[in-house]
């Protein structure tokens, strides 16, 4: 494995890494220390061409002014809490409405938006950085004094694997996820809209106009939600499905992962044959194709942002599951280790 660690940046006085590595394949994962935002993926299509196959920016400035989380690790708790408040142990807490009045995404500076300590460690076929981040009791308007891990590995067989390893010295709240948007066509040269999803998932989580899960669960039977047997990511837009209005005329739902160890989502681009499997041990995944992405500012590579330029397969668990009991719990209490996996296979077909 090839390792180069560069300053890419500083950020209130601090620099900001950037680290590459490159498997023997030529598989290539860069990130930052930064949000550990992942800003490349490098891997081949079915020619052998290797090309970037996700979104991100070549400076540090145009992800502190423009970014929506591209790559970045998200949380204390990824997704919306409605009206940014909770209960735990008859304690109520208050979190900042950041989005519509709801909380999204950690907060006004969440996980995204520090600084986490990076070491690297490259032995053989195995390459991993391990970011790690103390955040303080109250942080964001979370309880509890929390030590976070973020664990990247790249293996020599084009696996990436996302690991978020979390304790407390008192009750709290954990949901973290890895916000980093797809687009398999290289370069961000076309819209997603021509890949194709499989999903082993038979319902998903109804949201109200807000996106704040109601309750309901939706079954996927006989709407644009079933990717069980693939299905291109046009149909997103095309259904008159309610659910895919309230999105703003695409996806941006919690799947329910099915429990089979084998519970595998798929993301391919007949075009040019790659493909990425995806499996996790969370119980849900947030299927985004970035619906509202749009501004003023170029990507690396050159592409303008639009709608449909990428897809998000944000592993988790349930959004705003805190406010809803009958949605497998985020509660981590002192003592217990907060742990997620999620791994990539990258191949071509
Ligand atoms: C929008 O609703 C979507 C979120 O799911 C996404 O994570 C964010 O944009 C970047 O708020």
């Amino acid at each position: 494995m090839e390792v180069t660690i560069k300053r890419f940046g500083e950020l209130d006085g601090k620099t900001i890494n950037k680290i590459s590595i490159t498997n023997h394949n030529g598989m290539g994962l860069t990130c930052l220390d930064y949000g550990c935002i992942i800003t490349e993926i490098r891997v081949p299509d079915s020619k052998g061409d290797i090309e970037n196959v996700v979104l991100g920016f070549d400076n540090l400035e145009d992800y502190l002014k423009y970014s929506p989380y591209f790559g970045a690790v998200v949380g204390r708790v990824a997704g919306r809490i409605k009206d940014g408040r909770f209960s735990l142990d008859g304690n109520d807490y208050v979190l900042a409405k950041n989005n519509n009045g709801n909380h999204l995404h950690g907060g006004l500076k969440g996980l995204d938006k520090v600084i986490w300590d990076a070491k690297v460690h490259a032995e053989g076929p195995v390459a991993k950085i391990e970011f790690t981040y103390e955040s303080t009791d109250g942080e964001e308007g979370y309880p509890g004094n929390v030590s976070l891990r973020t664990v990247y590995t790249l293996t020599d067989a084009n696996e990436l694997f996302v690991e978020f390893f979390g304790t407390t010295d008192r009750k709290t709240i954990l949901n973290l996820t890895n916000h980093t948007y797809f687009n398999l066509t290289g370069n961000a040269k076309s819209t997603i809209l021509g890949h194709t999803l499989k999903l082993d998932s038979e319902r998903f989580l109804e949201l109200d106009e807000n996106l704040i899960p109601t309750g309901n669960v939706i079954d996927v039977e006989g709407t644009a939600f079933d990717f069980r047997k693939g299905r291109k990511l046009s149909d997103g837009p095309a259904s008159s499905h309610e659910q895919n209005l309230f999105a703003g005329k695409g996806y941006d739902h919690p799947f329910v992962l099915s429990k089979k160890k084998s519970a595998t989502i798929e993301l391919r681009c007949d075009d040019n044959g790659r493909k990425v499997e995806v499996e996790t041990n969370q119980p849900a995944v947030v299927v985004y194709t970035s619906n509202q992405l749009e501004g003023d500012f170029l990507l690396s590579g050159g592409a303008k942002p639009e709608p449909y330029l990428a897809i998000c397969l944000e592993t988790q668990n349930y959004p705003d599951a805190i406010n809803h009991p009958d949605f497998p719990s985020t509660v981590v209490d002192k003592g217990e280790e907060y742990y997620s996996f999620t791994k990539f296979t990258f191949k071509t077909v």
